[in-house]
């Protein structure tokens, strides 16, 4: 439990934490090369590898490169169950709380348990709750559920705290890789005051301002993909805005 124990004990001390996304389908290995190495110089605490949809063959490898090039702990934020992958350090176990498809709730958890059982990969639990940003995205496809709409931070609230209550160890709420915009500012102000699990956000953030806005309302960590795949020069100013 080395990286979720070292997730709660940042959020203990307030310290704020900033997660790369690489999805393997998006960026050349050169590309997930020059954003490991500005990623280590910049200091950000971890790497989530993984997509709703991955057409290549390139994960493995993916990993190789981020784990030659620094020393940054990678993480699986798995699609599906083919993304597992034993050369990562971790694995979020991600259960699909906010929709109502019983194979993203606990049907694929079945099936990769076995597997899961012999790696070394750390097992995080997550709850992991899709909200609406004005568009479908890939993960509300793909994973054939209802995202909670955007301006419903009661539901938001009710759901998270019914994840924690189930025993999952972090919830991570994300408006959807590309989103138009991130989650709302009161939505994370009302799921925070309301759970005591880290919470992660994604989904949407592109630029620092947006970064910090968040981190000030209220999430642990923050996850950004598809902005540093465009311009992997914003990584040392996302890298600062943890300081609040
Ligand atoms: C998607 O939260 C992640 O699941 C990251 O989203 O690619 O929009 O930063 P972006």
């Amino acid at each position: 439990m080395k990286i979720y124990q070292n997730i709660l004990s940042s959020k203990a001390k307030e310290k704020k934490l900033l997660c790369i996304l690489i999805d393997p389908d998006k960026s050349s290995v050169r590309t997930v090369e020059k954003i490991a190495v500005m990623a280590e110089d910049a200091g950000v605490d971890y790497f989530f590898i993984g997509g709703s949809l991955i057409t290549n063959d390139t994960m493995k490898k993916c990993i190789s490169v981020m784990k030659e090039t620094s020393a940054i702990p990678v993480i699986i934020f798995p699609g599906n169950t083919m993304q597992i992958n034993p050369d990562a350090d971790a694995i979020l176990f991600l259960s699909l709380i906010s929709g109502r498809n019983a194979e993203m709730l606990i049907g694929k958890h079945v099936i990769a348990a076995p597997y899961l059982r012999r790696t070394s990969l750390e097992i995080i639990p997550t709850g992991y709750i899709l909200v609406d940003s004005g568009h479908p995205t890939a993960a509300s496809y793909m994973s054939n559920t209802l995202p909670i709409p955007y301006y419903k931070d009661d539901i938001a609230v009710c759901t998270a705290m019914a994840g924690e209550m189930l025993g999952l160890k972090m919830i991570y709420i994300d408006a959807g890789s590309g989103a138009g915009k991130p989650v709302s500012i009161s939505m994370i102000e009302q799921v925070k005051k309301n759970i005591s699990v880290p919470l992660i956000i994604g989904g949407g953030i592109d630029s620092p301002v947006k970064a910090k806005k968040i981190y000030q309302a209220g999430a642990d960590m923050i996850v950004v993909g598809n902005a540093v795949e465009k311009d992997p020069a914003l990584i040392p100013q996302l890298a600062h805005a943890r300081n609040i």
